[in-house]
């Protein structure tokens, strides 16, 4: 099963992970390179062995793909993953100690308080849609995709990237999948990758692998391509230490058949997808696993 691939990275980590402290605290097991690839023919790579909430996922990818920098739009959208790192901020800045809860609240019911302190920076929606050039304009990576897709398929530079060196230090995280490239098989078949910088093998990994095969079989449908593979490269590929349990739970379990992907058929450009165009049918996991997300 090619969910054997990320067990397998979980087994490496557990037994052999460097055991490192990290900007966090936390402190991982790490290990230096890794590659998974799934074949997108062969069902669709949200992983089985937990429960993966991949709507939220993918409401964080349309998110990135509409240029979204503040969490505003994902709150509306009840998505409350990035909502730490603002929070973080506000509390440090304003030692007001609002719950996150609170916070949400305020952030969705006042546009005024969002704009000062829900905006992560630019961060990859923006950079993905909004690189910044040195003359004042800007470039739309993701359009450039959507152009060499069509017009220059054995393009070798089909690529966009959210590593904007003279702008991390505005964003509230530097660019962990900073950077993805595309491929057009001589019979037709769109593949992508990504490049992941660090990884938090328990939490982000599994978010990441299926919006990389979501965008993937976005952009082909929008280009007409059929799908072809996801191949996935972590750099820092590491396991909180307060991860350890969770993922020899994991570990446990046998992995089940992958999902398949249905995309509503119509949809003219890339950037009008909503989430309720895009379902997964027969997803059959295991059971949920919580824990706690490093700050
Ligand atoms: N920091 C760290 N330390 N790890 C991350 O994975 C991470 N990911 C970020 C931002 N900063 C990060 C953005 N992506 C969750 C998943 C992805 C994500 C952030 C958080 C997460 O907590 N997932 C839980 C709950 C999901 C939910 O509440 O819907 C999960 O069980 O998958
Ligand atoms: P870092 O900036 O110190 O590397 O911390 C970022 C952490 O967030 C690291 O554990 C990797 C994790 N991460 C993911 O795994 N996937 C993601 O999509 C994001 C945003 C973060």
């Amino acid at each position: 099963h090619p969910e054997q691939q990320y067990l397998e990275l979980l087994r490496r980590l557990i037994a052999g992970g460097d055991l490192r402290l990290d900007r966090t605290g936390v402190g991982t097991r790490a290990l230096f390179g890794y590659e998974m690839r799934f074949d997108l023919a062969r069902g669709f790579p949200v992983f089985t062995t937990k429960r993966v909430y991949w709507k939220t996922a993918f409401k964080e990818m349309l998110w990135m793909l509409s240029g979204g920098r503040n969490i505003r739009e994902l709150l509306q959208q009840n998505v409350r993953i990035w909502t730490d790192w603002p929070l973080r901020r506000y509390r440090e800045e304003t030692s007001d100690n609002l719950t996150q809860t609170e916070f949400e609240q305020r952030i969705v019911a006042d546009a005024d308080f969002a704009a000062r302190w829900g905006d992560l920076g630019p961060v990859y929606g923006a950079q993905w849609r909004h690189w910044k050039t040195s003359d004042g304009g800007e470039i739309d990576q993701v359009a450039e995709v959507l152009r060499l897709l069509k017009e220059n398929p054995s393009s070798r530079r089909i690529i966009w990237d959210a590593w904007n060196v003279a702008e991390l230090d505005q964003m509230a995280l530097p660019p962990c999948h900073k950077q993805y490239q595309f491929f057009v098989s001589s019979d037709g078949r769109l593949s992508g990758a990504c490049i992941q910088r660090s990884v938090d093998s328990l939490l982000g990994l599994p978010f990441n692998i299926a919006n990389l095969a979501l965008v993937t079989h976005l952009l082909a449908e929008q280009s007409g391509y059929r799908v072809g593979e996801i191949v996935w490269y972590g750099l820092d590929v590491h396991l909180y230490s307060n991860h350890l349990e969770q993922a020899r739970t994991q570990l446990e379990r046998q992995p089940r058949i992958f999902p398949s992907l249905k995309i509503r058929p119509g949809v003219t450009s890339l950037f009008d997808y909503r989430i309720e165009d895009i379902d997964l049918v027969d997803y059959d996991p295991h059971p949920p696993i919580s824990a706690e997300v490093a700050v």
